[in-house]
């Protein structure tokens, strides 16, 4: 079943890389170039665009149309990422087995390069023109909401401010569903708005993203705790409840993912196959 995300994803990567150069290239004289450049392209696995792709394609054929709006859920990705390995925040000095952002370029130039990453996923949404302004308005109105103070940046912030001693477990869900979850979730939606189906329908999707965003990080906590690469300081699955419990949280989000999305009349198994692409990664 996973097969069918993945031929979906490979088939997709492409012409958000070539969305993605276009978006950019109208800046290619400035001295932020190299370092947004360096960033974009590398080599992420594009997730999330993709995911809202799936999303729009599930009610939709004209996926060309949903293009330029996917790509500003990348920006804000690649923005998280770039801050997220700042030595003030992770002070990571790797990032997709590179030499992360600031490692390369400073730290200055990173924390302006995630600045403008961010500004630039609006500034790209709100020159959309293959929507009507307030399909369009709504998107930008559900993004900010999703990775602002109550959404991603949310979670980030009760992340650093949270030591493993002192973490519960209610801590821990809103840190994993803010910080990771909630982009992954709006990507999800945004398909649904751009695909104008009901609120119903759309609150379905919702659910669904929420359960399958906060299954994707306890997977990518599962996964760093097994190649012993987790931060002392951080507060994850694993740590709180050990491997075998982290395992079955997981299964057990993802089988309800599935009741969510079963329960939506859907044009094919794009999303579904999702969750089967990240069963796989359990086993
Ligand atoms: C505002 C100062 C400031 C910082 C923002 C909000 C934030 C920092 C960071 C977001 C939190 C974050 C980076 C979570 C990690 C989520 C995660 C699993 C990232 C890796 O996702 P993949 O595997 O990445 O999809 P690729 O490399 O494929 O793009």
């Amino acid at each position: 079943m996973e097969e069918i995300f993945i031929s979906f994803l490979k088939d997709k990567v492409n012409l958000i890389e070539n969305e993605l150069d276009k978006v950019i290239s109208e800046y290619k004289t400035s001295p932020l170039f190299p370092a947004i450049s360096y960033s974009l392209k590398g080599g992420g696995k594009r997730i999330r665009p993709v995911l809202l792709l799936a999303s729009y394609c599930s009610f939709k054929d004209d996926v060309e149309k949903a293009l330029p709006v996917s790509v500003s859920i990348e920006l804000i990705h690649t923005y998280s990422l770039i801050h997220d390995d700042l030595p003030a925040i992770d002070n990571a000095d790797t990032r997709r087995g590179r030499a992360s952002l600031h490692k390369v370029f400073g730290e200055d130039i990173a924390i302006l390069a995630g600045d403008a990453l961010l500004t630039l996923s609006f500034e790209n949404l709100a020159k959309v023109t293959s929507f009507n302004e307030k399909i369009v308005l709504r998107c930008i109105r559900e993004l900010s909401i999703n990775i602002g103070i109550n959404g991603m940046v949310g979670g980030q912030v009760m992340d650093v401010m949270t030591t493993p001693q002192d973490a519960t477990e209610e801590v821990l869900y809103y840190i994993h569903s803010k910080k990771t979850g909630s982009l992954m979730k709006t990507a999800i939606k945004i398909g649904g708005i751009l695909s104008e189906i009901d609120d119903e329908v759309l609150n379905k999707l919702e659910s669904f993203g929420d359960k399958i965003g906060l299954t994707y990080q306890i997977l990518d906590d599962i996964e760093d705790s097994k190649n012993s690469k987790e931060d002392e300081s951080k507060v994850t699955f694993p740590k709180l409840f050990g491997m075998e419990k982290s395992k079955e949280i997981a299964t057990n989000l993802l089988n309800e993912s599935l009741g969510v999305i079963d329960s939506v009349s859907l044009k094919n198994d794009l999303l579904k196959s999702f969750v089967y692409y990240l069963k796989s990664w359990l086993s």
